[in-house]
């Protein structure tokens, strides 16, 4: 095992990406912040009794969904997991909304309907994830699919487990991803264990390589890195929107909890535990921040309170009408369509001209521009 992270880390340098503005350096360790501050309080939430259920969190594994995600343009879809939280923050939701999800209450994103990691807002262009792992693999390719025969310029981006990788419903999307050469990104989140299943138990073969046997690159970062997570997934979408096809993306990282609040996963070797500890993702970005002089104390600052304004506000959410509770469960009425998320990279939201002075940089989809992300004919 210490091997494999030696390899993993030995590929990056200390600023992997050139795309990056100091604004979006920030805004990826905001998200990573928010994304921890937010879980720790639902956890305590949790443990006060105030969120029904169990509680799923991706304490240490930030990065994942955050770097991806800011990568992702307005138009783009994007399938979110259980240890995800980041995506959805990056993509728009407020905190106030996430905590009332947690706690069932009817300002939640479901409204009540479900607990802490079956949500997607469709406004956002986030589809909530189904239970059964990894559907949502053949969700992601489906809409990938669907671009193609409507001739957009647009990808889908979906996340998947270590666990996931040994189910027959991932092999078909690899599948059917490589011979349609879709433009969909699968951002395998190797977290080391599926449940108490350790990676050797898992699989005999690493399963990045596999994304050749099904006809597309599988490259391997060390998904702790935020900004290598972020470039690795941005060089992936630029080549599916040239019709390059699919990327498989492991992002090796750490469960550094339980499967869930329930599981004191006594199961995992504390050295391990300590190991990936003293490579804790949000530490990795904040000392790349205080070398650049960002003042990291005043951002943690401005993440607590508006963590605990969201709190508040999601204490005083009334519950849902029990007479309600049939409302909403089944399509009613006409198909709502998944809207555009927030791109908060400076390279959606600004001019061509300002990105960096390199002919194979994609070319930002201003938000406003329905036509923009049709593919050039
Ligand atoms: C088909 C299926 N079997 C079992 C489960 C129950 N389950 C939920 S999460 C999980 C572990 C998944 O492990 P992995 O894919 O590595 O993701 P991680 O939880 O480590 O992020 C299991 C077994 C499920 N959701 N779907
Ligand atoms: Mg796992």
């Amino acid at each position: 095992m210490a091997t494999y992270i030696a390899e993993v880390r030995s590929q990056f340098p200390d600023a992997p990406s050139e795309f990056l503005t100091r604004e979006d350096r920030i805004g990826l360790w905001r998200a990573m912040l928010l994304m921890r501050g937010i879980e720790q309080r639902a956890m305590t939430l949790y443990r006060q009794g105030k969120v029904p259920g169990s509680f799923y969190d991706g304490f240490g594994q930030e990065a994942v969904s955050a770097g991806a995600a800011f990568a992702m343009g307005p138009h783009d879809r994007l399938c979110v997991l259980h240890r995800d939280l980041a995506a959805h923050l990056i993509r728009g939701v407020a905190p106030t909304r996430i905590f009332g999800q947690y706690m069932g209450r009817a300002g939640g994103i479901t409204r009540g309907r479900d607990g802490n990691v079956h949500f997607g807002d469709y406004r956002t262009g986030c589809v909530g994830m189904v239970s059964m792992l990894p559907d949502m693999m053949l969700v992601a390719t489906g809409m990938a699919m669907a671009f193609r025969m409507r001739k957009e310029r647009r990808c889908a981006l979906t996340w998947c487990g270590d666990g996931s990788t040994s189910r027959g419903d991932w092999h078909e999307a690899m599948n059917w991803a490589g011979v349609q050469r879709l433009p969909v990104i699968f951002v395998l989140e190797n977290n080391q264990y599926a449940y108490s299943t350790p990676l050797d138990k898992q699989f005999a073969v690493d399963p990045i390589k596999r994304a050749a046997t099904y006809g597309f690159p599988g490259i391997s970062i060390d998904g702790n890195d935020v900004e290598a997570v972020f470039e690795a997934t941005r060089q992936a979408r630029e080549r599916a929107l040239e019709g390059g096809g699919p990327t498989l993306i492991e992002a090796t990282t750490m469960r550094m909890h339980g499967h869930a609040a329930h599981d004191d996963m006594r199961y995992v070797p504390v050295e391990l535990i300590e190991q990936w500890r003293r490579r804790d993702p949000i530490e990795l970005q904040e000392r790349r921040l205080a070398e650049i002089d960002v003042d990291v104390a005043a951002v943690r600052a401005a993440v607590e309170v508006e963590i605990e304004a969201g709190v508040r506000e999601a204490l005083e959410m009334p519950m849902p009408d029990p007479a309600t509770a049939t409302e909403g469960v089944f399509a009613e009425g006409e198909a709502q369509e998944l809207g555009d998320g927030a791109a908060p990279w400076s390279g959606f939201s600004t001019p061509l001209t300002a990105l960096p002075a390199d002919a194979s940089a994609p070319a930002p989809s201003p938000v406003d521009d329905q036509e923009t992300h049709r593919w050039a004919s």
